[in-house]
């Protein structure tokens, strides 16, 4: 094999030790469900594999399916996550074994790919690209489902950079147009696609995401009780659920507390926050007399350089991340302090956009103009124009394969499980409010 298959194999070997570090537990822990808004692990574990199966092996392969009949209960439109545990699947032993012996064939199929080939699944590897990004996704969901499940086990303590959060509170962009999506990464998602122009009026945008002591400064305030700054729907939430910080957040005397992966500690103030809903996000910048960026603000901010007329793959440039430049990965657990990373920085100042938290904005999921969908609809096109608001940038969960400034995620305005936290911006006319 040459180079570029050689790291694709890299790529798909460190997935899968990732995948299979998550699913290194007791059957008991796997079969479980640990909140009705996630699937058994052992349910991620065999569907990464039956979509690699998929992909790679029948459509792109034209291998005979190996497993036909189990299709059906990988398919996640078929059966909402809720009701994966009721399923037939395959027990953690069975499914261990299904996706090793699909992975053997997978090798197989890149062995003979002519990553030259006018077919779409088979130049540059796109279909690669497709299942390493997907697995890695689904990883970060398993990590969720673990916080979830308050089980100690993958805390990982890799040393992270100190905070330096001295230095401006917002970054000014000025007006005009920039490139927005992407023609020309080869294994981008079909929801970042085309590359068009859009044309900004300047704003501010946070340096920073906003921080713990930030955010529990809004919740001292009596942020929660305050319906001024939450918008119908999110007050509705916050009502009928009773939140009162972000979750996994407990109040101890004049403590705040988290449970990180099973492990309480005190709310480390200096990270970015994580676990708030966009409702929350949207709340805490109104009562800061700011908003959340429009995903094509945080683009812009993120990737654009004016000065060479063109977008970078991350802020710092096109190099790949490393950790001195972005919290990626899963290395140590958490967010990384804010400001360590000052050499991660976009070309207008802004920083600790890629990695440590999936940063909200304030807009729907929705279709780029000219928008093809592929290869699927169920990856994209199906959830645009539903009840979704885009994030942005990558958590610390989060692999490099799946991050870019291009990159779009998404989830329901309510859900709070991911790793989620957000910065502000704010329009050039706005003036800030007395308290802040
Ligand atoms: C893009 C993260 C919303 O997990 O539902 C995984 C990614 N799509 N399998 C999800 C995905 C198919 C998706 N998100
Ligand atoms: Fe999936």
């Amino acid at each position: 094999m040459n180079d570029f298959k050689e790291r694709i194999a890299a790529e798909l070997t460190a997935v899968r030790g990732r995948s299979l570090a998550y699913t290194d537990a007791e059957d008991d822990l796997l079969v479980r469900q640990h909140s009705p808004l996630m699937s058994p692990l052992v349910w991620d574990l065999a569907h990464v594999g039956n979509y690699e199966e998929l992909w790679v092996l029948r459509e792109a392969g034209g291998i005979t399916p190996l497993r036909p009949e189990i299709d059906d209960l990988y398919d996640a439109f078929k059966h909402p996550r809720k009701n994966r545990p009721s399923l037939p699947i395959l027990g953690p032993a069975e499914a261990r074994r299904y996706i090793e012996g699909v992975r053997g064939r997978v090798l197989d199929v890149l062995d003979r790919l002519d990553p030259e080939s006018p077919d779409p699944l088979h130049r540059d590897a796109f279909v690669f690209g497709l299942v390493i990004q997907h697995e890695h996704q689904h990883d970060e969901t398993m990590l969720a489902t673990w916080q979830l499940s308050g089980t100690a086990g993958l805390i990982r303590d890799g040393e992270l950079p100190s905070g330096k959060p001295y230095g401006p509170e917002e970054v000014f962009v000025p007006a005009g147009p920039f490139t927005m999506g992407t023609d020309t990464l080869p294994w981008a998602y079909d929801n970042e696609r085309s590359a068009h122009r859009v044309d900004l009026p300047a704003y501010w945008i946070d340096r920073l995401p906003v921080g713990n002591r930030a955010y529990a400064d809004f919740v001292e305030d009596g942020g929660y009780d305050d319906p001024r700054w939450w918008n119908p729907q999110g007050w509705a939430w916050r009502r009928e659920t009773g939140a009162f910080a972000p979750l996994f957040w407990t109040r101890d005397g004049d403590t705040w507390w988290r449970t990180r992966f099973g492990r309480p500690e005190p709310v480390p103030m200096d990270e970015p926050v994580q676990h708030v809903s966009w409702h929350e996000a949207d709340a805490y910048a109104r009562w800061a007399g700011k908003r959340l960026p429009t995903e094509a603000e945080w683009e812009k901010a993120c990737g654009w350089n004016p000065e060479a007329e063109r977008a970078r793959k991350y802020p710092w440039g096109d190099d790949d991340p490393d950790p001195g430049l972005a919290n990626l990965g899963h290395h140590a657990a958490r967010p990384a302090p804010l400001g360590a990373y000052p050499a991660g920085a976009s070309f207008y100042g802004v920083e600790q956009m890629i990695g440590d938290v999936w940063e909200w904005t304030s807009s729907e999921f929705l279709p780029y103009p000219g928008f093809r969908s592929f290869p699927y609809r169920e990856y994209s096109e199906v959830f645009f124009g539903g009840d979704y608001r885009v994030l942005r940038g990558g958590s610390w969960a989060a692999d490099p394969a799946a991050v870019r400034t291009t990159f779009r995620n998404w989830d329901h305005p309510i859900r709070r499980q991911i790793f989620t936290g957000f910065r502000c911006a704010r329009s050039v006319s706005a003036e800030r409010p007395e308290h802040r």
